[in-house]
């Protein structure tokens, strides 16, 4: 089993070296440059057809793409330290907020970056003016964000999951792309420096 990989700051396959990171998953990564365009190559699509990492391989070369696909079956094949909830009610809470976090939050950081940001209009036609409108929406979700956590350690409560992988990765994308958490989200900074201070965030 090995993961084809992007180094930082790509969230998607960050998202997956910090899981298998908490559950002590050891995973042999092979590096695919997003910026020599190694995703979109001929041998690359035929493991995954959109051009996108993370891809895990199987022993067998079966591959699995998306990173939430990917992160469930490794919960599979290692149970111990559930990230995806440890009973219905959490697994349902856990499904909920990767869903928030994807499209509430990912999904304005991507259209941001995608349209308005100077390093992908060397490789995709953008609409800057939309993508600069992702600005307010973008600093608007992390203000609910932040009113969600409040009272929190991490978004079930004192329980770690990957919500929370997929939200650290989000908000450091989103810094990377110049969107910064923006002032006045006092619980969004101290859950910030949390999961950022775990050991797999380094991952
Ligand atoms: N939904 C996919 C998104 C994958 C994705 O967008 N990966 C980025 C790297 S973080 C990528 O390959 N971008 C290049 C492209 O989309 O052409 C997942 O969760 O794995």
């Amino acid at each position: 089993m090995k993961l084809y990989n992007s180094a930082m700051p790509a969230p998607n396959p960050r998202r997956v070296r910090i899981f298998a990171a908490e559950k002590g998953i050891d995973l042999p990564l092979e590096e695919v440059a997003l910026a020599k365009r190694e995703h979109k190559s001929d041998a690359f699509r035929e493991k995954n057809s959109l051009g996108q990492t993370p891809v895990l391989e199987l022993d067998d070369g079966t591959p699995i793409s998306e990173s939430v696909s990917i992160c469930r079956y490794l919960e599979e094949i290692h149970p111990e330290k559930p990230l995806f909830g440890r009973s219905a009610l959490e697994r349902a809470q856990v499904d909920m907020w990767l869903r928030r976090v994807e499209f509430a939050l990912m999904a304005p950081v991507g259209n941001f970056w995608r349209h308005a940001h100077p390093y992908t209009a060397k490789v995709v036609k953008q609409f800057n003016e939309f993508g600069e409108s992702n600005r307010e929406g973008v600093a608007a979700a992390f203000r609910w964000f932040d009113r969600e956590l409040e009272g929190k350690n991490f978004i079930l409560g004192d329980y770690f999951s990957i919500a929370d992988i997929t939200a650290l990765c989000t908000v450091d994308f989103a810094a990377f792309a110049g969107l910064e958490m923006p002032d006045g989200t006092p619980h969004l900074h101290a859950w910030h420096a949390r999961v950022s201070s775990r050991p797999g965030a380094a991952a």
